[in-house]
């Protein structure tokens, strides 16, 4: 329920946003935790200041045009949507998807922001994309893309004005194409521009691992809540990029098990537990299909094309692929099959049907928002070693980022406890964020 004095705000993202669904969810979400907000501190109302924090700074939307292997001419759409700045330079991933859109986009960027305001550390809120589809396409045809969409991206960015990192269908290749031609179009080395960067030329330990291992650990800190661990627990993680490896990776760590992980072409079943090297070699370094998997390995793995990830019984459940992936339906039967913890790993890969289930259930349910904020958190860690031309090791970076999962997690429970919604981490993210943008954004004005 969205508050009545908030209501008006909502009609007019809606209006002014037609057709954006995405947009308009995350949007409903956060407006549904701030009734409270206002209710006790008015002053948060004022000079409109929640419209300004719905309406982004800057969007930007502009021609890919590259040539593929077969000198045609292929064109795609650009887009960086630079939504707030109150805490820092804008940062957010870049995504290459063929269902990415403006309202994609700004779903992504206005979750950025709380996101952001959460992992503590100075950044603002962004994002970025295309409708680029790069399955089946060539290392080169990447490069010529990647190329043509920075031709246009780098007049909008800077280590102090906008930092893109990956997303979907974007990672450390692509990063390194993006990187090369700013650098030559800008003739300057300019580090701190983008994250997400190889070891070699700026990019910092652990930020591959990132967004998985803080997935997890902000669970395992769910998981000391409620006097348990991740010992023996059956997990089932959507995915097989890079969130879902790293998220896997560190369930094994923690001695959990995951019996099954997916992709947009089917789901892999494995009771024995997910055999993490086989899934890294398919997916990072042949770039092929999960199907493969089940190829492999043979009797003992089931592999359901199309099938729903969802059925497969687990305690811990950790959607990790996309948006809106997991919906009431889905809910319902985790819930049939003992879930205890879903946490979100991509961003809104829960409908809000399916939150309203678990939560109804007394399932405890992490938002994508602080959950996967480690990915981001760890960007903002490169950042600071880029600026001060230092490199840190493995183990130094991953306890940061330990330490920071820790804090958001108690940020959450602590605010939600205030706000009188104990264990309610969609309250206590979507109030702990916002009250760090909205005290900047009320120290700096109407701009
Ligand atoms: P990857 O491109 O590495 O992997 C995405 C995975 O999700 C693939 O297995 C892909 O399958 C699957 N997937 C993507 N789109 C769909 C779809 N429409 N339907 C079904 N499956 C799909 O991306 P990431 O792992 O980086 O990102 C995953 C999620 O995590 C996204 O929501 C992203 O926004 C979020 N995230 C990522 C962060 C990061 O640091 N990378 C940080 C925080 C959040 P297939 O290969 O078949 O397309
Ligand atoms: O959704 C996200 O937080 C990301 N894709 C990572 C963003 C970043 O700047 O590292």
């Amino acid at each position: 329920m969205i508050d009545e004095k908030l209501q008006p705000i909502l009609s007019t993202v809606l209006h002014r946003n037609a057709g954006e669904a995405e947009f308009h969810q995350a949007v409903r979400e956060v407006l549904e935790s701030l009734g409270r907000v206002i209710a006790r501190h008015p002053e948060y109302a004022d000079e409109a200041l929640i419209e300004r924090i719905c309406e982004p700074e800057r969007q930007i939307i502009f021609r890919v045009p590259w040539i593929d292997d077969n000198d045609q001419v292929q064109i795609n759409r650009g887009f960086r949507v630079q939504f707030n700045s109150a805490l820092g330079p804008y940062k957010g991933g870049v995504r290459f998807h063929p269902s990415v859109n403006i309202g994609i986009v700004k779903f992504l960027g206005f979750e950025q922001i709380f996101k952001n305001a959460l992992s503590g550390l100075p950044i603002g809120g962004g994002k970025g994309g295309s409708d680029f589809d790069p399955k089946g396409r060539s290392d080169r045809e990447i490069m010529r893309f990647c190329q043509s969409f920075m031709v246009e991206l780098h007049r909008h960015i800077g280590e102090y004005v906008d930092v893109p990192a990956g997303d979907i269908g974007v990672g450390a290749r692509e990063i390194g194409y993006m990187f090369g031609m700013y650098k030559r179009l800008n003739n300057r080395f300019e580090a701190g521009v983008l994250t997400g960067k190889g070891l070699v030329y700026g990019g910092s330990r652990a930020r591959k691992e990132a967004t998985g291992f803080g997935t997890v650990y902000f669970v395992r800190s769910m998981l000391e809540n409620m006097g348990t661990d991740f010992e023996d627990k059956r997990c089932v993680v959507s995915g097989s990029g890079n969130v879902a490896i790293y998220a896997m990776q560190k369930i094994n760590a923690f001695g959990g098990k995951v019996v099954a992980c997916s992709d947009s072409g089917g789901v892999i079943i494995d009771e024995d537990g997910i055999d993490l090297d086989l899934v890294r070699e398919i997916k990072e370094e042949r770039r092929g299909r999960i199907s493969e998997y089940a190829e492999a390995k043979g009797a003992g793995c089931t592999y359901k094309h199309g099938g729903n990830i969802w059925d497969v019984p687990c305690d811990l459940a950790f959607p990790c692929a996309t948006q809106n992936e997991l919906d009431g339906r889905d809910a319902k039967a985790l819930i049939k099959n003992g879930v205890t913890v879903v946490a979100e790993g991509a961003n809104m890969p829960c409908t809000p049907e399916a939150v309203k289930q678990f939560q109804a259930a007394g399932v405890r349910f992490a938002p994508g928002k602080a959950a996967n904020a480690g990915g981001v958190a760890t960007s903002a860690l490169e950042m600071q070693q880029n600026a001060s031309r230092d490199s840190w090791s493995f183990e130094k970076t991953e306890e940061r980022l330990a330490e920071i999962m820790g804090n958001i997690h108690d940020s959450c429970v602590q605010t939600a406890d205030e706000y009188g919604a104990p264990d309610d981490y969609v309250l206590g993210a979507n109030i702990a964020g916002f009250l760090r943008v909205a005290d900047a954004m009320r120290a700096m004005g109407v701009i």
